[in-house]
């Protein structure tokens, strides 16, 4: 963790991005299944912002009939006051650790942080590419637009949350673990030249190799590297509490290494860990798993 003093967690309780609702309780989910006592234990200073709140939107606005984005206005109004929560806990010199949530926050995150970093690079893991359009989506669900928007496709209230935008360039962005692209995904990841490693690459080079090329590509170049981590990139072996599970994913020890390795790189400047979905829990195991990577990328080691 470079620079900040102290890690600040801050809870984004919404839902309103997926097609299943449920994420709204993964911030209280991973902190009961332990995350304090994690921080403690690793010795980090910390601090809880507790779990953003933000305005209603109007009434008016939501009759809309907006079905290539669903439930635009709330996430518009989720994504502004997130912005500035995050870009607070920047500005006090500490580390943003994020608690989602579904993945539609990643947008009012990396709007909050690029008020801070002019050339901010990212690495998204996750099972999808999150690069969806209104012209694109096959399901309308912003969360599945969040990478574009921030790359500043898609529809304007978007991509311009924060009151400007792009938030961050292709040539930065890197995406990893992906085993799950749609048409327009495919297209948008080679017309912009977004770094992408599939399953397929981590099974052949292993996550190792995979990560040091992903760690000099997001860093080079940059002030500042955030990470952004759908639990979905995990097998649901592991993760089975995510609204969208996909079998062939991560394994537990590839997303270890995964997040040791980004903390041993040292660039990483802040972090947000989505898309657990307590609701659909038979138990806390993936609430606990979070918490157990949110381990590796602090520092925890094994011996
Ligand atoms: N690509 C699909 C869509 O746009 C599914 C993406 C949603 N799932 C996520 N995002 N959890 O990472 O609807
Ligand atoms: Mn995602
Ligand atoms: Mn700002
Ligand atoms: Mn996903």
């Amino acid at each position: 963790m470079t620079r900040a003093n102290s890690i600040t967690l801050l809870g984004v309780p919404f839902d309103l991005g997926a097609g299943r609702r449920g994420a709204c309780g993964g911030p209280e989910a991973i902190m009961q299944a332990g995350l304090p006592e994690k921080l403690q234990r690793l010795g980090i200073p910390w601090n809880d912002a507790g779990l953003l709140t933000w305005p209603e939107p109007q009434l008016e606005q939501d009759a809309l009939p907006l079905t290539a984005l669903k439930h635009l206005h709330d996430v518009l109004a989720l994504n502004e006051a997130l912005h500035a929560g995050v870009s607070r806990i920047v500005q006090q010199g500490s580390f943003p650790l994020v608690l989602g949530g579904d993945h539609s926050i990643a947008i009012g995150t990396l709007a909050g942080l690029a008020s801070h970093y002019s050339r901010l690079g990212v690495i998204w893991i996750d099972t999808h590419s999150d690069l969806n359009t209104p012209d694109t989506t096959p399901s309308g669900n912003i969360h599945g637009m969040a990478l574009a928007a921030s790359l500043g496709q898609g529809d304007e209230r978007l991509t311009r949350i924060g009151g400007f935008g792009p938030k961050i360039r292709p040539e930065h962005t890197v995406l990893l673990g992906v085993r799950d692209l749609d048409p327009g995904e495919k297209t948008c990841i080679k017309a912009q030249g977004i770094t992408c490693f599939t399953m397929h690459d981590i099974d052949r080079r292993g996550m190792s190799s995979v990560m040091e090329e992903a760690v000099q590509v997001a860093g080079k170049g940059t002030d500042g590297v955030h990470l952004s981590f759908d639990i979905d990139s995990l097998d649901p072996a592991e993760a089975p509490d995510t609204g969208t599970p996909l079998k062939g994913g991560l394994s537990y020890r590839e997303a270890h290494l995964a997040l040791e390795l980004l903390h041993e790189s040292g660039i990483v400047t802040s972090a947000e860990l989505v898309e657990v979905n307590p609701s659909l829990d038979t138990g806390q195991k993936t609430a606990q798993l979070a918490v157990e990577l949110i381990g590796s990328l602090l520092g925890e080691q094994i011996l």
